[in-house]
C-alpha cells in the first residue's frame, strides 16, 4: 500500500514514519510513504504558500495554485489513489472506515493549515472528508499521522504476533479488557485470580466478560452498534450481576 502525504511540513510527519510499527512496515515494503511539500511547487521568489480569503475577515487559506499543481503531481505518480482531506468537516474516523480503506488500497492524505482550503478544491480534487475527532488541531499532520498509524497497524504482516491486530480494542467492536503484569500486588491492588491460574479457558472467558462489561459501562452506544451472540449476551448478565455484588 503507498500512501502520499501532501503537507507543509513534512518534518512533522517523518516522526511517525521513523519509529515503530510503520516503521517495521515500511521496512518490509508493505507500506511505502511518500512526502510532498506544496511550497516546492511555488513560482514566486517568496515561496508563498498562503493567501487571504474572499470577504475579508481574520486568517488565511492555503494558496491555490501551489497547492493544484503539487496535487497533481502527486496523482501522476499515484493515478489510482483516493484523496482524503483531513478536517473538522470531514466523516468520524472509526475502525471500521481504517479496515475498509485497506482493502482498498492506496491513499493521498491531504494536510490543511491555516483555514484550510478552497471549497471549489474539495470539489473538484478531493474524494473524502475525514477527521479524527470533534475537535480542532492546528493542521492536519496529526490526523494524517493517526491515519497512517491506524491504517499501517491493519495491514496483514505489519503487527508482531505479540500484538495482533485481532486482539485488540475495536477488532470485535468492542473495548479492551483491562491487563495486569508484575508485580502481583501494588498498593495492596492485586492482579484478578482466575490471570495466575494458567487456566486458558477460564482466562479467555474473563476477558471476554470485562471487555463486554466495560464496553457496556463506558461507551453503551458501541453495543447498540453490534448484535451480541449468546455467549457474549451471558457474559453480560454475568458481568452486570457481578457489578451489583461490589
Ligand atoms: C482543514 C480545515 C483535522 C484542516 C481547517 C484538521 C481537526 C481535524 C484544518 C483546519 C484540523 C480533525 C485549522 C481548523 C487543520 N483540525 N478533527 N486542523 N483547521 O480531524
Amino acid at each position: 500500500m503507498r500512501i502520499d502525504v501532501i503537507t507543509l511540513f513534512p518534518e512533522l510527519v517523518t516522526g511517525v514514519i521513523q519509529h515503530g510499527v510503520v516503521s517495521r512496515a515500511a521496512d518490509k515494503g508493505l507500506v511505502e510513504l511518500k512526502l510532498w511539500n506544496p511550497r516546492d511547487f511555488t513560482q514566486d521568489r517568496h515561496r508563498t504558500v498562503d493567501d487571504r480569503p474572499y470577504g475579508g475577515g481574520p486568517g488565511m487559506l492555503m494558496k491555490v495554485e501551489p497547492l493544484l499543481a503539487c496535487i497533481q503531481a502527486v496523482k501522476q505518480e499515484n493515478p489510482l489513489a483516493r484523496l482524503i482531506y483531513l478536517s473538522p468537516q470531514g466523516v468520524l474516523l472509526k475502525q471500521n472506515l481504517i479496515n475498509q480503506s485497506v482493502e482498498q488500497g492506496n491513499l493521498i492524505l491531504l494536510c490543511g493549515r491555516y483555514e484550510g482550503i478552497d471549497e471549489r478544491l474539495i470539489e473538484l480534487e478531493v474524494d473524502e472528508e475525514w477527521s479524527i475527532g470533534d475537535y480542532v488541531i492546528s493542521g492536519g499532520e496529526l490526523a494524517a499521522m493517526v491515519c497512517i498509524d491506524a491504517i499501517t497497524r491493519q495491514i496483514p504482516g505489519a503487527l508482531g504476533h505479540q500484538d495482533s491486530a485481532q486482539q485488540d480494542s475495536f477488532s470485535g467492536g468492542l473495548l479492551d479488557c483491562p491487563h495486569y503484569t508484575r508485580p502481583e500486588l501494588i498498593n495492596g491492588l492485586k492482579v484478578p485470580e482466575v490471570l495466575l491460574n494458567g487456566h486458558h479457558q477460564l482466562i479467555q472467558d474473563w476477558r471476554d466478560k470485562q471487555a463486554i462489561g466495560r464496553t457496556w459501562m463506558r461507551r453503551p452506544d458501541l453495543l447498540g452498534e453490534m448484535e451480541l451472540n449468546e455467549r457474549q449476551q451471558g457474559l453480560l448478565k454475568e458481568f452486570i450481576a457481578e457489578s451489583k455484588l461490589t
